[in-house]
């Protein structure tokens, strides 16, 4: 009889929370968009010769401006759903380390973003932008956080007043974005389900856009191909 009761206990606990369970996830209702970006020309890579803080920086630069995968997937593009909520709350990182913005591309939602120094030389960062007023910051190598803010959606071009060659982007998305790998791939994830517009935008490449049909709970794939 305990014992029966117990289990009746159970079963009404457990019934309880797989409710509960199933009205978050409606709630949400999102799917991933796997996003491929390929680009049909050559990957184009530039090196130049560094005589600046050396012992940092290395005595080579490269200036990557188109990077792809053997299989002609394109890295270093901005995948979007502008429309859909849900994207991550966590604040976005820029790194200046080896005298290279790391990532090279960087995506955020409008507000904040830490730059970081890793590099303990003098760094001063330097954007390019329209909707965005331009920062323009001694960094020096004490200071290893700063906090800027970029609030209008605009992709903002970053630089290094003091190395010439330091060049990266931060691209500043309302809704979910990424950020396609060596294989030309970025996943979208927890995009709400129905019709959502999906762009994407390359540094040199421009930027086009394509309409997919998200289910919740199912991977929908679009395909992009770049061209110059
Ligand atoms: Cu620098």
């Amino acid at each position: 009889m305990r014992k029966a009761l117990t289990i009746g206990t159970i079963i009404t606990f457990v019934a309880g929370s797989a409710g509960w369970l199933a009205a978050s996830v409606s709630a949400q209702g999102g799917g991933t968009v796997e996003v491929e970006v390929k680009y049909n020309g050559a990957p184009k890579v530039e090196k130049l010769k560094v005589n600046k803080d050396t012992e940092k920086c290395g005595t080579e630069a490269t200036i990557e401006e188109v990077v792809g995968g053997s299989n002609k997937g394109l890295a270093n593009a901005v995948a979007s759903a502008p429309g859909a909520n849900g994207a991550s709350k966590a604040k976005a990182v820029l790194d200046q380390h080896g005298c290279k913005f790391v990532p090279h591309v960087v995506v955020m939602q409008p507000g904040e973003i830490d730059i970081k120094n890793s590099d303990d030389i003098l760094h001063n960062l330097h954007t390019y932008s329209s909707a965005n007023p331009s920062i323009n910051k001694a960094q020096p190598k004490f200071k290893k956080v700063m906090t800027e803010k970029l609030e209008k959606p605009e992709f903002v071009k970053v630089t290094c007043d003091v190395h010439s060659w330091m060049r990266g982007w931060v691209a500043v998305v309302p809704g979910v974005a990424a950020v396609t790998d060596n294989n030309g791939v970025a996943k979208l994830e927890n995009v709400p389900a129905g019709k959502q517009k999906i762009e994407v935008w390359h540094e040199t490449l421009g930027k086009q856009e394509k309409e997919v049909e998200v289910k919740a709970g199912q991977t929908a794939k679009v395909a992009f191909e770049m061209k110059k």
